[in-house]
């Protein structure tokens, strides 16, 4: 994808720092498509006949990172098919024939930001929303009582933690030291979040 005619936000941080309700907001702000890995992965994992279902499975469950041609590709057919759909449409946020992307939960592992940076686009930004594990827990543990998410449970989300600890955390350093990290504070209510999130993105685009 040529990176003058779309622009990219990469949204980090742990399991359960808020990245999927902060994008929610971002869309109806400013008129992202907002493309989440992990559930661009559990839908192929459902999907008949995907020869990775099991893997993905199994990745999920011990809370590892897939192996990155699986996501990559999965990112880069859900950007073509978004770019396609919107074409000649007049859509807030892309009246200006840019598209715009909310990749969240992606890259959390060096290998696939190397990757995608170099095979499919560089990012504008990256949204970072931190708190602490404890906060992250509490905010899984209750929402796994409805999610039917096969991650929400305690084991797998010490195990979800130590992969953000050792193969996100390197990558969040990799683009704060190219200065393109915006750390927000998700301790606080979903509105707060969202208000400084929104402020952080105002700048881009303004
Ligand atoms: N909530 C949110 N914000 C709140 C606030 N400010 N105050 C109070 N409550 C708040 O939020 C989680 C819960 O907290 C919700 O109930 C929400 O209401 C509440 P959510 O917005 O869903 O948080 P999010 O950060 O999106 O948490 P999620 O569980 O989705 O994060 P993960 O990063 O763990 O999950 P993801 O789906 O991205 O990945 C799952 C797995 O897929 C990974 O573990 C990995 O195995 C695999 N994966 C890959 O292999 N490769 C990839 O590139 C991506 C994923
Ligand atoms: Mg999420």
């Amino acid at each position: 994808f040529d990176s003058s005619k779309i622009t990219v936000i990469y949204v980090l941080g742990g399991p359960g720092a808020g990245k999927g309700t902060q994008c929610a907001y971002l869309v109806e702000d400013f008129g992202f498509c907002h493309l989440s890995a992990g559930d661009l992965l559990r839908a192929e994992q459902n999907r008949e006949g995907s020869q990775y279902g099991e893997l993905i499975r199994t990745y999920i469950r011990e809370g590892t990172i897939v192996p990155m041609h699986v996501t990559i590709k999965l990112l880069e057919n859900a950007m073509t098919e978004a770019l396609k759909e919107k074409e000649g449409k007049n859509i807030e946020g892309w009246a200006d024939g840019k598209g715009r992307f909310l990749i969240d939960g992606f890259p959390r592992k060096m290998d696939q930001a190397i990757e995608f940076d170099r095979t499919v686009c560089l990012s504008s930004k990256v949204l970072f929303f931190s708190t602490t594990e404890e906060v992250m827990l509490g905010r899984l543990l209750e929402r796994g009582k409805t999610s039917g998410r096969e991650d929400d449970n305690i084991e797998s989300i010490k195990k979800r933690f130590r992969t953000y600890e050792n193969d996100t955390m390197p990558v969040i350093q990799y683009y704060a030291s190219q200065d393109k990290v915006a750390q927000i504070d998700s301790t606080v209510t979903i509105e707060e979040v969202h208000n400084a999130a929104r402020e952080t993105v105002q700048k881009l685009f303004s």
